[in-house]
């Protein structure tokens, strides 16, 4: 396991949802942390099957075009009915981008039908990448349960929809204090922090 002796890196990752919460994440330790967007970085194609094999993708290439460690996040919603999809392709799936969440969520309530089973995961695999090539692999999860219509104005993508378990709001009415501290990007965080930044 390789350490992380640089004093700043790139968060690999153009959506600020993302990168918000990991700034305040990481913001104890002494690192600099910068944006994809900052450094004008540019986005690969995810052609990656799992979400390790894209986060790898996203982090190498950010450590080799700015030519410092690199931490890349790919994350998703793993629906338990619906064997795991939308998985890695969440960010595609109905196209949130140009249609917007409140639509993609709307699809997949109206794809689990009257299905008993609610259940769901968030996944996040994390993969710090160096401009030799050199990558660690984390990985984490939330487990959850969906709820219909969506509840709540913060975090971002499919927070409205997903209630974790222990709790009876959503991920976006639940305070940000709370998901970065249970959430699939805090445990995989936690797991980078241990065994880089320990
Ligand atoms: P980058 O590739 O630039 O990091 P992206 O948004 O395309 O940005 P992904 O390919 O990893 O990132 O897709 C993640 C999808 O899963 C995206 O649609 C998110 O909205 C959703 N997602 C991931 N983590 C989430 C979270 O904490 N809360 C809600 N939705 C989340």
């Amino acid at each position: 396991m390789r350490k992380l002796i640089e004093k700043e890196i790139v968060l690999a990752t153009h959506n600020k949802g993302k990168v918000a919460e990991m700034q305040t994440i990481l913001a104890p330790f002494n690192i600099k942390v910068r944006s994809a967007d900052e450094l004008n970085l540019s986005e690969p194609e995810e052609n990656g099957k799992t979400f390790i094999e894209n986060a790898k993708i996203k982090a190498l290439c950010a450590a080799k075009e700015a030519n410092m460690p690199a931490l890349a996040d790919d994350s998703g919603l793993c629906v338990h009915a619906l064997n795991n999809r939308p998985g890695i392709y969440s960010a595609r799936y109905n196209e949130p981008k140009k249609n917007g969440f409140p639509y993609a969520m709307e699809c997949l309530n109206k794809e689990l039908g009257d299905s008993q089973d609610r259940s769901a995961h968030f996944a996040c695999a994390l993969v710090i990448a160096w401009p030799d090539g050199h990558t660690e692999e984390f990985e984490g999860q939330v487990q959850g349960t969906l709820c219909f219509p969506p509840q709540g104005d913060k975090g971002f993508g499919y927070d409205p929809m997903f209630v974790p378990n222990g709790y009876k709001e959503t991920f976006a009415q639940l305070s940000s204090e709370i998901k970065n501290s249970v959430s699939h990007r805090a445990n995989a965080l936690k797991m980078f922090i241990k065994a880089c930044l320990g």
